[in-house]
């Protein structure tokens, strides 16, 4: 585990492990535009948080059919049988170019930090978001997620990212030290 000072009020920690057991104000699913479970991060999350998460998910209107949370978007629900209290729900992009997915991956981050402070939440860890079954490069998803957590920290006082594996722990860990 290592922290780093992410703002002047807030507190960066990046570590390897399951996000699912993190006890914190919210923990950032990884999720799909329908919301109601997938592989990956998502399913864990469901697994752990008992079958009223996907009730909750359900209950959240659709825009579109099929669509609750449109790529770059967040919604939140709470966290149930998690020790988190909140799950906020985002979708990154599928990873098509550094050029093309960047914007969307950063509205992710960006649109999930805002639900947080809507919410008056002081703690958020989020998982490697789009870096498994989306494709996401680990070495573009650090940087860019960590510049959008030190922009739109506002007043959360701990940001954590729990990732899987030891490559995703390495470009989180290596990105912090290089940008912050
Ligand atoms: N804790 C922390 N990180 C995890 C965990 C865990 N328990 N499980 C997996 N990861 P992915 P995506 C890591 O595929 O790329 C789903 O089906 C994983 O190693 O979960 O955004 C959704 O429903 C990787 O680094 O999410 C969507 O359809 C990171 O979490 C789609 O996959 C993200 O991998 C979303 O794909």
């Amino acid at each position: 585990m290592e922290r780093f000072a992410l703002t002047e009020s807030c507190t960066l920690v990046v570590r390897e492990g399951d996000l699912t057991r993190v006890d914190v104000d919210a923990i950032v699913n990884a999720a799909n535009e329908r919301m109601l479970g997938g592989g990956g991060v998502d399913g864990a999350i469901h697994r752990a948080a008992g079958p009223r998460l996907v009730e909750a998910c359900r209950a959240v209107p659709e825009v579109r059919p099929g669509v609750r949370c449109p790529t770059g978007e967040a919604r939140i629900t709470a966290g149930f049988d998690l020790a988190a209290r909140h799950v906020i729900h985002t979708v990154g992009p599928v990873y098509e170019s550094a050029r093309t997915s960047a914007p969307l991956l950063r509205s992710a981050y960006e649109r999930s930090l805002t639900l947080a402070g809507d919410h008056r939440l002081s703690s958020v860890a989020f998982p490697a978001i789009s870096c498994g079954v989306f494709g996401y490069p680990l070495e573009e998803a650090a940087p860019l997620s960590l510049g959008a957590c030190r922009d739109h920290a506002g007043s959360l006082r701990e940001i954590h990212f729990v990732l899987f594996g030891e490559p995703a722990f390495r470009a989180w860990s290596t990105a912090a030290k290089e940008i912050l």
